[in-house]
C-alpha cells in the first residue's frame, strides 16, 4: 500500500493543510447541498408522492423549474473540479496507516470512505446524464437520487466528526498561529502556496461555469463550448432530446386523432383542434439534462379540453404519445397544471405548426415542469 504515489510524503505540498481543507469544503459543501436542494425539487416534480390530484404542486413561477434544475446542472458542473481540489488538499490522508487508530476515527474515515464514493458516483452519474449516455445497467434517476441520500448522510457525519477542525480554521486569522516552530518567511510560503491553490480552483470552476451555463442562461450562449445541446434543432432555436425519427413518430398516421376520455369522451383531428379557441403563452422547455429554453407556443388550454369531455376542475390525467415505448411516452399531469390556463395542448411553436421534432401534431406544455413530462406526439388524455 505504502508504495509510489501513496507512501508517505507522496506529492508534498506546503499549500495542504487544515484551512485550505476547509476553505475548499465550504465552497463543494455549498455546490453540493445546492445540487441536493435542487435535486429534491426534481425528483418531488417528476415522481409526486401521494395520489397526483391531491397535491399543490407549483405552478409559479413558470420559469422555476427552469432555474432550479440550471442550478442544478452548474452547481453539479462546478462541483467536478471542486471535488478534485479538495481530494488534492487531503491527498496524503486518504492513505493515512494505520488504517484506524481508534473508534472515532474509524468512525471518520468510513464516513470519508462512503463520502468519496457517493460524491465521485454522483457527479460521473449526473456528468454523463448531461450528455445523454447511460453506460452502465442501472437506472440513472433511482441510482443517482439514493445516492445523493447516501452522500448527504456521510456528508453530515463528516462535518459532525470534523467540527472542531472546521472551527479552529474558519477564520483566516486563526489559521497561521505563531506557534515558534515556522518563521515568518515559511510562513508567507505557505499563505502564498495556498492562495494559488484556491485561485487555480476558483478559476477552473469559472471556467467550466462560464463555458457551460450558456445551454440554460440566454445572456451567455456566445460562450457556450461544452454543453452539449445545441439550440436550432427541429427548426426552431429549442434544442431536440429524442427527434421523431428516434422515437418512431416521424410518419403520424392520416387517421390520428385526439383522444379524450372522461363522462363525455370524445375525438378530434387536427383540422378540428385548430378551430378551437387558442391561446399563446411563453413557457420553457426545462430538461433535466441541464438546458432550457423558452418557446412561444400556441394550442388549445388543456382545461378547455378537459371542461369539454365533463371533467370537473382539480381533475388529474394522463398524457399518452403516439410513441410506441420509451420512459416518456405517458406523463401524468397533477390536477394544479391541468387546470392552470396556460397548460396548453400545443399546436404550433413560435408561430409556426409544430414540426415533427417537437411533437407534431400536438404536444404538451405546462409551467414549470421538468422538460420529460412534456409529452409530445400526443394521442390520448385520460382521466387519472
Ligand atoms: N413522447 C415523448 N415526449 C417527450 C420526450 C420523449 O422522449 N418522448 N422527451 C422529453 C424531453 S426529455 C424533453 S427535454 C422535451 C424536449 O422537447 P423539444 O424536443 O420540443 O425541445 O420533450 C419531452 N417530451
Ligand atoms: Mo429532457
Amino acid at each position: 500500500m505504502r508504495r509510489g504515489p501513496f507512501r508517505s510524503g507522496a506529492f508534498h505540498s506546503p499549500a495542504r493543510g487544515p484551512r485550505t481543507a476547509v476553505v475548499l469544503g465550504r465552497w463543494l459543501g455549498a455546490a453540493l447541498l445546492l445540487c441536493f436542494g435542487t435535486g429534491l425539487v426534481s425528483h418531488l416534480l417528476q415522481d409526486p408522492p401521494g395520489p397526483p390530484a391531491a397535491l399543490g404542486l407549483p405552478t409559479r413561477p413558470v420559469w422555476g423549474y427552469r432555474v432550479t434544475q440550471g442550478l442544478h446542472v452548474a452547481c453539479g458542473l462546478a462541483a467536478v473540479p471542486l471535488a478534485g481540489a479538495k481530494l488534492w488538499s487531503v491527498y496524503p490522508r486518504l492513505f493515512e496507516w494505520p488504517p484506524a487508530r481508534s473508534g472515532r476515527h474509524a468512525l471518520e474515515r468510513a464516513a470519508v470512505a462512503a463520502l468519496v464514493a457517493a460524491v465521485l458516483l454522483e457527479l460521473f452519474t449526473g456528468l454523463l446524464n448531461t450528455l445523454q449516455w447511460y453506460p452502465w445497467p442501472f437506472p440513472f434517476r433511482q441510482t443517482h437520487y439514493w445516492t445523493a441520500w447516501t452522500a448527504v448522510g456521510a456528508l453530515l457525519v463528516h462535518l459532525a466528526v470534523k467540527a472542531p477542525v472546521i472551527a479552529a480554521h474558519w477564520r483566516r486569522a486563526q489559521t497561521v498561529p505563531a506557534n515558534g516552530r515556522r518563521t515568518d518567511g515559511q510562513r508567507a510560503l505557505l499563505a502564498d502556496e495556498r492562495r494559488a491553490l484556491l485561485a487555480a480552483t476558483a478559476a477552473a470552476v469559472g471556467a467550466v461555469t462560464l463555458t457551460t451555463a450558456g445551454q440554460s442562461v440566454p445572456g451567455l450562449r456566445a460562450l457556450d463550448l461544452f454543453a452539449p445541446r445545441r439550440p436550432g434543432a427541429g427548426g426552431s432555436a429549442l434544442p431536440v432530446n429524442r427527434t421523431a425519427a428516434q422515437a418512431g413518430t416521424a410518419a403520424v398516421p392520416a387517421h390520428w386523432r385526439l383522444t379524450v376520455t372522461g363522462p363525455t369522451p370524445y375525438r378530434l383531428d387536427l383540422a378540428a383542434l385548430r378551430a378551437l379557441p387558442q391561446t399563446t403563452a411563453v413557457l420553457p422547455i426545462a430538461c433535466v439534462e441541464g438546458w432550457s429554453a423558452d418557446g412561444r407556443w400556441t394550442g388549445v388550454p388543456l382545461r378547455d379540453l378537459l371542461r369539454r369531455a365533463g371533467l370537473p376542475p382539480g381533475s388529474a390525467v394522463r398524457i399518452t404519445s403516439l410513441e410506441a415505448d420509451g420512459p416518456y411516452r405517458t406523463a401524468d399531469l397533477p390536477a394544479p397544471y391541468a387546470d392552470h390556463p396556460r397548460t396548453l395542448l400545443a399546436l404550433a411553436l413560435d408561430g409556426r405548426p409544430l414540426t415533427p421534432d417537437h411533437g407534431f401534431p400536438a404536444r404538451l406544455i405546462a409551467p414549470d415542469r421538468p422538460g420529460v413530462l412534456q409529452t409530445k406526439w400526443v394521442t390520448r388524455i385520460d382521466p387519472l
